[in-house]
């Protein structure tokens, strides 16, 4: 039985135009007439006046602190009564932020899930386990409803227990994965210590809701032998689902008749194809909670090559990380997926690092970062690596212009995470 057939994936650029700007002047008039916020914001502007696409650049932008200014149902634009579910997302500071969803939102969102795991290859002969937090994190039933809208069977393990969730992939024959990438290595090194790789089914893995790099993929790949894609979304655009890749793995689709995409530079002003910028959104489709222009916080270059795959969406690359996690140490910018990705090409450290920065000393910045090794590396004690640790150090100068203080240590010493990995400790403020 076929459950999901995919649509829309490749039209023609000009109809996913045309279905944009029908779909922008709906939502533009109808966050005007039933969300107050907007209204203020909007000014002088009114729907009227969005004739064409880029007419959204007269709209002003919106953030992350416009949903805390409004918590917690300020910006829906719906009646309670339509509103179906809410999730949110803890954040570190302040209120958490919270979204809505109307009945037919549940359904877009199902729809778009699917859409990304057909993508990949996978449909209704797959059992699919979903080992992220089930609860108010998007990432549970979110994607849990993707994998039954394909007709996949859906193992619902959420967090925790590691080894147990590895005999579950062995009993059911689980074929897909879903969980943070940072999970999934610790998931395969526990697989390895196990001495169980060889009796998993698992063929794709689905990783996201932080950022990794292609080292960590081709890790995860050749460790689990499977077929790895990076999957973007954020709560307030619905969740996971709202760019995926496709099997070139060649950057993410991001699904232009659900979202307007631009691509702003720290001025507000657009950035070309190919250049880094902020990720700024609007939701085309939904409902209870629709945002326009929404400031994602994520550095990414959007692309306007073609897709080998045929699909005619936008192509992003992926997203190094949030504008807020960049790191300014000594006045040069860092992104932690930078210093993943030099640390994963080094065989003799394993895939767990930890950044702390501080500014004891001199009171300048200091980056010290601690790296596991793996076992082949830990043959002696650990002061016989010096050249290997001066290695990796010469490695993160050579992609950071920076010098860090590097200090390898015994696997095992970082606490993993089942959730998104907290790889960076800041004690700068406290000095
Ligand atoms: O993390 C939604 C999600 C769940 C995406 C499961 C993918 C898989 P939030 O908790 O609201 O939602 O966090 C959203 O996480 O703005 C990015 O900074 C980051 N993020 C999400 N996916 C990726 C990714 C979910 N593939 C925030 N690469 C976003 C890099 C990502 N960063």
């Amino acid at each position: 039985m076929k459950y999901w057939q995919p649509k829309y994936e490749t039209m023609r650029r000009s109809d996913i135009e045309e279905l944009q700007l029908k779909r922008l002047k709906n939502v533009v008039k109808n966050v005007y007439e039933h969300v107050p916020f907007y209204r203020q914001a909007f000014g002088s502007i009114k729907p009227d006046n969005i004739t064409s696409i880029t007419d959204v650049t007269k709209l002003p932008t919106t953030q992350k602190t416009d949903l805390r200014d409004n918590y917690p149902f300020g910006l829906f634009a719906t009646p309670m009564q339509d509103v179906v579910r809410v999730h949110a997302s803890s954040g570190t500071s302040g209120k958490s932020t919270v979204v809505g969803y109307t009945a037919r939102d549940i359904e877009t969102w199902s729809d778009l899930m699917a859409r990304n795991f057909t993508m990949v290859g996978l449909g209704s002969d797959d059992i699919f386990q979903n080992a992220v937090n089930y609860g108010l994190f998007t990432g549970g039933l979110g994607i849990h409803f993707g994998i039954e809208r394909i007709g996949a069977t859906a193992v619902p393990s959420g967090t925790g227990n590691t080894k147990h969730q590895l005999e579950m992939m062995m009993d059911f024959g689980v074929t897909a994965l879903h969980c943070t990438p940072s999970y999934a290595l610790y998931l395969a090194e526990t697989a390895q210590e196990l001495d169980i790789v060889d009796r998993l089914s698992l063929k794709t893995g689905c990783f996201g809701a932080e950022p990794w790099s292609d080292t960590t993929r081709r890790e995860l790949e050749e460790t689990l032998d499977i077929n790895a894609y990076d999957s973007y979304g954020l709560s307030e655009m619905f969740g996971p689902g709202v760019a995926f890749e496709c099997q070139e793995k060649d950057g993410l689709h991001i699904w232009d008749d659900h979202f307007l995409v631009e691509n702003l530079d720290q001025d507000g002003e657009s950035v070309a194809p190919g250049e880094r910028g902020e990720l700024v959104l609007t939701s085309l489709t939904k409902e209870a909670m629709p945002l326009i222009r929404y400031r994602t916080g994520d550095i990414t270059m959007v692309r306007d090559d073609e897709c080998p795959c045929g699909r005619t969406h936008t192509i992003l690359e992926k997203v190094v990380g949030r504008s807020d996690d960049m790191l300014i140490v000594r006045g040069i910018n860092v992104f932690p997926s930078q210093i993943e990705s030099v640390l994963m090409a080094i065989p003799e450290v394993g895939d767990q690092f930890q950044v702390v920065i501080d500014r004891k000393r001199h009171k300048l910045d200091e980056m010290h970062i601690k790296v596991e090794l793996t076992d082949r590396a830990f043959t002696g004690e650990l002061k016989d690596l010096e050249d290997l640790r001066c290695n990796v150090e010469d490695k993160l100068k050579a992609v950071l212009n920076l010098r860090t203080l590097v200090e390898l240590v015994e696997r095992g010493t970082i606490p993993r995470t089942a959730g998104k990995a907290r790889r960076i400790v800041d004690l700068r403020e406290e000095y």
